[in-house]
Formats: C-alpha cells, sequence, structure tokens
C-alpha cells in the first residue's frame, strides 16, 4: 500500500500533509459516522468542522475533536507517531450542532485519549476518573489493560523541548534550559534531554517516566505550534488526571478561551514540580506585558474577537 510521503496538499495551518495524514483522518471519521454517537468532528487535517449526523447518529450528543496522526514528520523514517483526541457534550439543543459546540473549554471535556504507535500499540485515556493504559494484543485484535491508574512522577530528570528554537524562546525558558543543564546533585541535575518530535511519544515516555514537555512561543510563532483543541486540551486533561501539571507558561491550559478551531497555544506540560519551576522562571523574565494582560481581560469579557 502506497502510505509513504506527502499528499501534495496543504492543510489550513500552511503545513504540507502525509498521505497517511488523510488516510488516517479518513478512517477516523469513517469509524465515528458508523458508530453513531458524534454529531461533529473537528480535526487538524479539515479547515472546518465535519457534520457527521446522519441516520445511525440523528440524536447524536457528542463532538469529537481530533489529531489524527500526530508527530507524521516521523512517518516517513519509522519513528514513533500517534492520535490525539477529545470529546465534548453538545452544548446547543436545536437544530444541526454548530461552532460553538467545538469552542469549549479544556474544562468541559468528558473523555480524552491518545494512541501511540510504537514499539507496541497503546490507548491511554480518561473520563476524568484518573487515566488508564491499554496495551493492543494482535493475536485477539483487543486493547487490554496494561497500565491502571497510571500517574506521572510529580518530579522528572527528563525534558523535551525543539531546542533548536533556542534563539527564538522566551527568556524564561532560556533560563529553565540552562537549570536542566547545571550540575547539582541534590536535584539530580543536570537533567537527561529527549525530544522526538512526536508530542504524544515525547509525553508517553515523560508520563511513564517522569519529565517535562515544552513547546513555547517563538519569536516566529507568537501563539505557539500546537493547537489547543484537539493537541494541548486532551493532553492536559490526562497529564492533569494523572497528577501532572498544563499550562501555557502562565495560565492552565484548561481554562484557556477558545476562540477558533484550529488555535494555537504555547505548552508547558508534565511533571508537576518540574512544570512549576519553569512557570517560575516565566514570570521572573518573561513576564507578560501589561498591554498583552489587558487584552487577554477583554478577551475574556467577550469585549474583542477571536485570534488564531
Ligand atoms: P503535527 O500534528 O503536524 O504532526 O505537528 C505536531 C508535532 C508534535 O507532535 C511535535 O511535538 C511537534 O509537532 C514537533 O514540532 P517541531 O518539529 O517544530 O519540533
Ligand atoms: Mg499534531
Amino acid at each position: 500500500m502506497d502510505i509513504f510521503g506527502d499528499m501534495g496538499t496543504i492543510n489550513i495551518q500552511g503545513e504540507s500533509q502525509k498521505k497517511l495524514d488523510v488516510f488516517a483522518n479518513e478512517q477516523f471519521i469513517a469509524a465515528l459516522k458508523s458508530g453513531g454517537e458524534c454529531c461533529i468532528v473537528a480535526s487538524e487535517e479539515n479547515d472546518e468542522f465535519v457534520h457527521i449526523d446522519g441516520e445511525v447518529s440523528k440524536n447524536a450528543k457528542y463532538i469529537f475533536a481530533i489529531d489524527p496522526l500526530d508527530g507524521s514528520s516521523n512517518i516517513d523514517v519509522n519513528v514513533a507517531v500517534g492520535t490525539i483526541f477529545s470529546i465534548y457534550r453538545r452544548i446547543s439543543v436545536d437544530g444541526r450542532a454548530t461552532l460553538n459546540d467545538v469552542l469549549q473549554k479544556g474544562t468541559e471535556q468528558v473523555a480524552a485519549g491518545y494512541i501511540i504507535y510504537g514499539s507496541s500499540t497503546m490507548l491511554v485515556y480518561t473520563t476524568g476518573k484518573g487515566v488508564n493504559g491499554f496495551t493492543l494484543d494482535p493475536s485477539i485484535g483487543e486493547f487490554c489493560l496494561s497500565h491502571p491508574k497510571m500517574k506521572i512522577p510529580e518530579d522528572g530528570t527528563i525534558y523535551s523541548i525543539n531546542e533548536g528554537n533556542y534563539v527564538h524562546f522566551p527568556e524564561g525558558v532560556k533560563k529553565y534550559l540552562k537549570y536542566c543543564q547545571v550540575e547539582d546533585e541534590q536535584s539530580s541535575r543536570p537533567y537527561t534531554s529527549r525530544y522526538i518530535g512526536s508530542m504524544v511519544a515525547d509525553l508517553h515516555r515523560n508520563m511513564i517516566k517522569g519529565g517535562i514537555f515544552i513547546y513555547p512561543t517563538t519569536s516566529g510563532a507568537p501563539n505557539g505550534k500546537l493547537r489547543l483543541v484537539y493537541e494541548c486540551n486532551p493532553m492536559a486533561f490526562i497529564i492533569e488526571q494523572a497528577g501532572g501539571r498544563a499550562t501555557d507558561g502562565y495560565d492552565r491550559i484548561l481554562d484557556k478561551n477558545v476562540t477558533s478551531l484550529h488555535q494555537r497555544s504555547a505548552i508547558f506540560i508534565g511533571s508537576k514540580n518540574m512544570v512549576l519551576k519553569v512557570e517560575e522562571l516565566m514570570r521572573t523574565h518573561s513576564s507578560k506585558s501589561p498591554e498583552e494582560r489587558a487584552a487577554e481581560k477583554m478577551e475574556k469579557l467577550g469585549i474583542v474577537g477571536g485570534i488564531d
């Protein structure tokens, strides 16, 4: 089957789509359509959300957001990739579901999960009552509970960030990276640097071993790279449920206002004490300007429209 390489198309985020991105998107949408529980799919690979309500899902109550294949730059080189999903309850009552049904805060998620396609295939998910991990047993075609009640260690020694972007990072992140690299026996520093470039794989490793994953704003991407609806929010829900912490360097990810489908956000996520440490440095060295704070306040009050 011809599954490697570029599709030759660009998605709404201006990223080149891989054949497997498109294939995975079609497969998930088809499965959700026949499942009948969801009325909308919002996907990284579709500019607009897709209505999937039909005969089978006339009264569907759920909204599904998905990054069908996360880390797709790793497909052609046989490195682990993943799927991220998030489920919301529909809030509109009449007619067809609308964009407002999709633009709910992360705190409103009823479930979120990821699938990691690594040395084994695992499904890790939460419904807000802790996190459980299931490993695919291909001989029976079932996911079996292999990691019950997953907890991320409060402290860790692994940091994951695309350090090639160092010159473009906020000062607080630069200071944190230097902190990670300093020798200090008591806190087991210098820490270990591990970056796969697949958020699912990087976070899954950090969840098990303890660590932090950072994708900050950069001078080239002032709103960050990763998407709030189908990347940051589901991962934040899972990590919080596992006892970790997820912020944009200042504020909790799950509390962020969602104003557009493909909205981006910075993310600092992982072991609680590691995230707290970098937040402290962000506050000291990269505090938001009074103008940024004022704009946020107005946005919260609904005074200005959406930003991407
Ligand atoms: P994608 O959804 O298009 O694959 O992009 C998301 C991925 C994340 O999995 C990963 O953490 C990040 O992009 C890597 O980006 P970079 O190559 O800039 O480090
Ligand atoms: Mg992605």
